[in-house]
């Protein structure tokens, strides 16, 4: 059930399965109340992967810089809660990696469609590197690059697939990585698309 493919980096296949479905009512509560919207960055390019955000803090983009934000920026309201089902789903497999205690504050939820990709980064906006990131994948499955701690380190591949769920801390929290542009196909539950939430202590 746990594969540790790197020190501090745990891979937890299949383990959102059993509640999928709480899990993408979730989802649709939040993106009801905050769209999935394509957000630009500070050099001008609009991302392909399209964003939104529950919890305390939402991840942002802008002309302005990388920030968490406590509010939308497209309806200035708070992001919605982070709904329970979510935080304990993070809270479990952070456990189950060895990061007991994890208490995220927010949650980025990013959606792929066909031909969408996010580039080789680190994760470094957020305020306290010694609390892990918990990502789940859902929908259709991804080539996810997991490099160092130099952008010009040869990536490892994986196949991410519906239901997997994956832990960073320690020495890996702060490796490059990717998604490589997203492959066409059908999701029985999602369609043509993948979604992925981060959750996070960003604050
Ligand atoms: C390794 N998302 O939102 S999740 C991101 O599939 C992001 O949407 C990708 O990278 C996605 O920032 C990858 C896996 C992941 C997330 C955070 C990490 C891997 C990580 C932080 C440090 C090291
Ligand atoms: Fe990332």
């Amino acid at each position: 059930r746990r594969q540790d493919i790197a020190p501090g980096a745990a891979l937890l296949r299949g383990f959102a399965r059993d509640n999928e479905h709480d899990v993408l009512a979730a989802i649709d509560a939040v993106v009801a109340r905050a769209s999935f919207r394509h957000m630009m960055t500070p050099g001008g390019h609009t991302m392909s992967v399209a964003m939104t955000s529950c919890g305390t803090a939402g991840w942002v983009t802008d002309r302005r810089g990388y920030r968490y934000s406590p509010t939308d920026p497209d309806s200035a309201a708070p992001w919605p809660e982070m709904p329970a089902v979510l935080r304990d789903l993070a809270q479990r497999a952070a456990t189950e990696a060895g990061f007991a205690g994890f208490d995220p504050d927010a949650c980025l939820i990013n959606r792929y469609v066909p031909g969408a990709r996010m580039a080789l980064h680190q994760d470094k906006d957020e305020a306290d590197f010694s609390a892990p990131i918990v990502s789940l994948s859902l929908g259709l499955p991804a080539t996810f690059q997991f490099g160092g701690m130099n952008r010009s380190d040869k990536p490892i591949n994986y196949q991410l697939r519906h239901g997997d769920v994956l832990v960073w801390g320690g020495p890996s929290r702060l490796v490059y990585h990717g998604v490589l542009t997203l492959k066409d196909g059908e999701h029985p539950l999602l369609g043509r698309q993948r979604i992925n939430l981060t959750f996070r202590k960003a604050l």
